[in-house]
């Protein structure tokens, strides 16, 4: 098994590209975001619990994450690795994964930080917030709230990483294709 984190602030391309490397690769592409929006979309306790915190632009707490990437860990069969989309999104979560992965024999493989401009960041969520109506796109002091989340809870992952010998800083600026290829030149090192 061979495990990747896909990270970034918001809109920096994140779950867009792990769609296509999940399929390129055999990977389970795991985003703790689109498992949230389920629950809301579900209408579920813990949907309804989430909802006003994502739609704010705050993090939800650590465990309701951890749980739902352990479930999902310990529940998939015939895939060659997993890709962790938008999580771990906080020191905790990254030590969590880290138990996790080692307590079954694995680890994490690489981390592939996407770098993105803060006026593209910008652009790119409101562009979304068109199309997908989520309500953390529409307002743009929330888009500034969620990449100042990233930037003082999100960030640190970064140095923690890299003391473990596994950061790959990506261009994250250009076409979609332009950055798939650049992805794929890093992640083929490793399967
Ligand atoms: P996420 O779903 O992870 O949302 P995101 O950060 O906005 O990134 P996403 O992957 O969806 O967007 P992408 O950059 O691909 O999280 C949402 C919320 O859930 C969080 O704010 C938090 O509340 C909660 N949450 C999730 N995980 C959590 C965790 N672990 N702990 C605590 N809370 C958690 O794409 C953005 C747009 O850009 C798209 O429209 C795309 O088409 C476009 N785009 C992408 N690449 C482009 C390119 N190269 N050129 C032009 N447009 C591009």
């Amino acid at each position: 098994m061979v495990n990747f984190l896909i990270f970034g602030p918001p809109g920096s391309g994140k779950g867009t590209q792990s769609v296509k490397l999940a399929e390129k690769f055999n990977l389970l592409h795991l985003s703790t975001g689109d498992m949230l929006r389920a629950e809301i979309a579900a209408g579920t306790e813990l949907g309804k619990k989430m909802s006003s915190i994502m739609s704010k632009g705050e993090l939800v707490p650590d465990e309701v994450v951890i749980e739902m990437i352990a479930y999902k860990i310990d529940h998939s069969k015939g895939i060659a690795g997993f890709l962790f989309d938008g999580f771990p999104r906080t020191v905790a979560q990254t030590i969590a994964l880290e138990k996790m992965l080692n307590d079954r024999k694995m680890k994490i493989d690489n981390m592939l930080v996407l770098d993105v401009d803060h006026d593209e960041l910008v652009k790119r969520l409101v562009a979304r917030a068109e199309l997908s109506g989520r309500p953390d796109d529409k307002d743009p002091a929330v888009i500034e709230n969620r990449i100042d989340v990233y930037k003082s809870k999100t960030e640190p992952i970064i140095a923690y990483c890299r003391e473990k010998g596994i950061y790959q800083p990506v261009k994250g600026m250009g076409t979609i294709d332009d950055i798939f290829e650049r992805l794929c030149g890093f992640m083929e090192k490793f399967v």
